[in-house]
């Protein structure tokens, strides 16, 4: 299991060139009233390691020389503490299921990373992770300024490692995208039984229990973030989290939900007629975001750009926009003022991966684009949302919300549609929901 995590450390002290790194696992956080509550292990050290116990820290370095070393501080074995929150592996079983050259129990760490940061100009951190690591690191760092011989030197020039990691996260290796592979085979199901078993009288709630049911009966790490079950004019929040409304006949409801599966997210959305059948309206808007959706997907490949998939989407949600009477004027004058953004008011790609919203960097260290490239797994996920009270709107178009979403992969020569199989043609969403 550690060779993707090998190469993946390879790799970055290849793009660092000399210098060490120091990355932090983390820790569950605790709720007021004093109790763990689940955690996902930071995802750079995750990605660097495959490791997830609590409080590990992984060192990385390359000399000037090219002489590289990792080092892994893990908890110590502790049968008092383990009955409490959970089984360790100790150092010598982790430094053989991460290969890494070392490892250590973390009760030496502070006699140890001085040591590790020694003969090095650059260290590479989360600079603006605040942890109680970091300020113990810029202390070291700060001792011996005035070493006398290069063996001495400790760093003195700090580096974001969130921004390396996220250039290489932009791209996933094939061990990554079997595990986003592995969050879409959960999320499907859960679609398949929540569109058969919605019908008027349940609440958005009962919904939800069906996705995030789904989500970790079927072998996922439970919801990838907060399901939204939003039916109605409730769809016109986008972050809608109450989800305790009754669903009405004749009212489209809207889910964007999804699992993880290995520490990986998939993001989902799907807007589906609660009483299994789209009314005339209903289905026009749905055509029309289903549309800007294949625009977007017609600029996915690699050299494209997210920004330009954004762009077609929305260029096709303005047609539409006027075809429905909710905008009116000249076509370019609209695309010039952005005249649809309040309808769709984000961006319509992300990037997805460790983070349900990867970080997305756009430039490379040299300033140039960072184009989508083979691996490059983002969702496209245009909207339109008729608030009920904006009586500025034509009557017919308030309190409708909807929105699409799939995640895409670059491959070779063109993309695929990784969520493809959760039903999204209008007839197919019918039939999905028995209508
Ligand atoms: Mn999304």
């Amino acid at each position: 299991m550690s060779s993707a995590y090998a190469q993946r450390r390879a790799r970055l002290l290849d793009r660092i060139g000399a210098g060490v790194v120091v990355v932090e696992c983390g820790r569950e956080p605790r709720n007021p009233s004093g109790h763990d509550t689940a955690y996902h292990p930071r995802p750079s050290f995750h990605y660097l390691t495959g490791f997830s116990e609590r409080d590990g820290v992984l060192v990385l370095s390359r000399s000037s020389e090219g002489e590289t070393k990792s080092t892994l501080f893990v908890l110590p074995r502790d049968a008092k503490a383990e009955m409490w929150t959970g089984r360790r592996v100790g150092a010598e079983a982790a430094r053989e299921l991460v290969g890494v050259d070392e490892a250590h129990d973390l009760t030496e760490l502070d006699e140890k990373l001085p040591g590790l940061l020694r003969g090095h100009a650059d260290l590479y951190l989360e600079v603006f992770e605040e942890t109680a690591l970091r300020a113990k690191l810029l202390g070291w760092c700060n001792r011996r300024v005035g070493a006398k011989t290069p063996a001495d030197i400790v760093p003195q020039t700090l580096h974001n490692l969130t921004w390396t990691l996220a250039q290489m996260r932009l791209y996933k290796d094939d061990t990554e995208i079997e595990a986003i592979r592995a969050a879409v085979a959960v999320t499907e199901p859960a679609y398949r039984r929540v569109m058969a078993e919605c019908r008027p009288g349940l609440t958005e709630g009962d919904l939800q229990a069906v996705l995030d049911g789904g989500f970790l009966r079927d072998g996922g790490q439970g919801p990838a973030y907060g399901t939204i079950v939003a039916s109605g004019d409730n769809a016109n929040v986008l972050h809608y989290v109450n989800n305790d409304q009754p669903l009405r006949d004749g009212d489209l409801v809207l889910i964007d939900a999804a699992a993880q599966a290995r520490h990986y997210a998939c993001d989902v959305t799907r807007t589906f007629p609660i009483g299994g059948r789209f009314t005339p309206i209903q289905r026009d808007v749905y055509q029309i975001v289903l549309e800007s959706m294949h625009a977007g997907f017609a600029l996915a490949r690699p050299g494209g750009s997210m920004d330009a998939i954004h762009e077609a989407t929305m260029a096709r949600l303005t047609d539409g926009l006027l075809a429905l009477g909710a905008l009116s004027g000249s076509r370019d004058e609209l695309l010039e003022k952005k005249a649809a953004g309040p309808f769709c008011p984000y961006s319509i790609c992300h990037p997805i991966g460790l983070n349900v919203h990867d970080p997305s960097p756009r430039l490379d260290d040299a300033g140039h684009e960072l184009l989508l490239q083979p691996g490059a797994v983002f969702t496209v996920e245009p909207g339109l949302y008729f608030p009920a009270d904006n009586a500025e709107l034509p009557a017919h178009l308030r309190g409708l919300g909807l929105r699409i979403e799939d995640d895409l992969l670059i491959t070779a020569d063109g993309y695929e549609n990784l969520t493809a199989g959760i039903a999204k043609q209008p007839d197919e969403v019918e039939a999905w929901c028995g209508g």
